[in-house]
């Protein structure tokens, strides 16, 4: 067995650990960074002293790639060589507090992915799927959503047909907004050729209010209501936009409106929710389970409708599991962001979680395409638009260290592209 690092020493071990005479110990943790569909995906593996015994994790931030693989192998490595993988709890309070200032998505991300790793190293070495773990399972299926865009009402109803016809029953939809660079659609999130590779267009969120309420009520006259329908404005109207954004889309009866509002505007939730019965989803961009609190606990009852978890940057299934049982207690839905920017290992832990949760409402399920399922055996695709999870020892996706070494990351700048959205005034768009 290597030797624990010096400062693993000093870093004082968990007191019972020599007592117990643990017989499992981390010898270490590596970080991979592929990008088998172009978006970079980091992969923590935890090895042990059992040969071949090993957990894998995912800690993929497309923003800030570089510097969440500096926090696990700079700082979290040395720290947790030599400790005994059992010890979840310990071991993620420890990584929290050893950064003395907590938390962000940084930091979030990194424990992410030694947290996901340790649950899928205690669940193999149990031999049983990581939703036993968590209770076992209250639903057969988790209810999958799949997205769809497009430029006008008609060209959307016909994507939402095609995914009906492909099982899915939740569909998000997204219309672009003419001469504007709008999230989710085709001609969005393009960069010119220029020197700092601006957005090509900017945003202007006067056009949206005016365009995507009347695209969404066609949307729904021309499919009917036997399908859920979903939006995600991506925090780009500001709090009287917001409003009136609700307003207009009453009647396209939507199953939720997503980030509605950016972070920095979240103290108007609950103004909205006296507004409107729109039901609301908000998360994705939270790095704290504490920062969901607020939203989940207003003078008078929850602000939101739908909890969007991302494991990784919240720190992994241990406090995202929390946050999930909270969400039972107030009566708000779990709908776990998963798009293809998370990778298929942060997919099927976040599943274990679904598949176990009673507070479960819907997973974004992300189409991953051939390459990502030869880095990632195991990948989890929905059908008949669901997911489910797998039975074999584990979260179930394995990682292939040849296959990733196939496909490189590009410059991590190239996924900093939100920062570089400007709205027609010239000012920076919050993405
Ligand atoms: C979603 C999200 C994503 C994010 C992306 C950022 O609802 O799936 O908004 O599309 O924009 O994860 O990297
Ligand atoms: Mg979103």
């Amino acid at each position: 067995m290597a030797q624990p690092d010096a400062r693993a020493e000093v870093l004082a071990p968990a007191p019972w650990v020599d007592e117990r005479g643990a017989k499992i110990r981390i010898t270490a943790v590596r970080t991979f960074l592929t990008a088998p569909h172009g978006c970079p995906h980091l992969v923590v593996r935890v090895e042990t002293n059992d040969p071949g015994l090993y957990g894998l994790g995912c800690a993929s931030d497309p923003q800030r790639t570089l510097a969440v693989r500096s926090v696990l192998d700079d700082y979290l490595a040395p720290m947790l060589v030599g400790r005994d993988p059992d010890d979840i709890e310990d071991i993620h309070r420890l990584m929290l507090n050893s950064a003395y200032w907590r938390g962000g998505s940084i930091t979030g991300n990194a424990l992410g992915g030694v947290d996901v790793a340790l649950w899928d190293l205690k669940a193999k070495r149990l031999g049983a799927p990581l939703y036993q773990l968590f209770g076992g399972r209250v639903r057969r299926w988790a209810e999958a959503y799949t997205h769809v865009d497009g430029a006008d009402a008609a060209e959307l109803a016909d994507k939402v047909a095609g995914a009906v016809e492909r099982g899915y029953r939740h569909v998000r939809v997204q219309c672009a907004v003419p001469g504007a660079d709008t999230y989710g659609t085709a001609g969005g999130s393009a960069l010119d050729a220029g020197a700092h590779r601006r957005r090509a267009v900017p945003w202007d969120s006067a056009a949206c209010l005016r365009t995507v309420p009347p695209v969404l009520t066609s949307v729904r006259e021309r499919v009917g209501d036997s399908v859920e329908l979903l939006h995600d404005v991506h925090e780009r109207l500001d709090p009287r936009q917001a409003r009136e954004f609700l307003r207009r889309i009453e009647d396209a009866r939507l199953y939720f409106v997503e980030d509605l509002l950016a972070p920095e505007d979240a103290g108007h939730f609950a103004a909205l929710r006296e507004t409107s019965a729109v039901p609301l989803a908000v998360g994705e961009l939270f790095h704290d389970v504490a920062q969901f609190l607020p939203l989940l606990d207003g003078d008078r009852g929850p602000s939101v409708d739908f909890a969007r978890i991302r494991v990784p940057t919240l720190g992994g299934l241990t406090p995202a599991r929390r946050l999930a049982a909270y969400c039972e207690l107030r009566g708000v839905r779990l709908a776990p962001h998963g798009p293809a920017d998370v990778s298929p290992v942060a997919q099927a832990a976040t599943l274990a979680m679904d598949i176990s949760s009673h507070a479960f409402g819907v997973q974004e399920a992300a189409v991953f395409r051939p390459p990502v399922h030869e880095v990632f055996p195991g990948t989890i695709t929905a059908a008949d638009g669901a997911l489910s999870p797998r039975e074999t020892p584990g979260h179930g996706v394995d990682f292939d260290e040849t296959a990733a070494a196939r496909y490189p990351a590009p410059e991590p700048l190239h996924h900093d592209r939100w920062a570089l959205l400007r709205n027609t005034d010239g000012s920076v768009q919050r993405a």
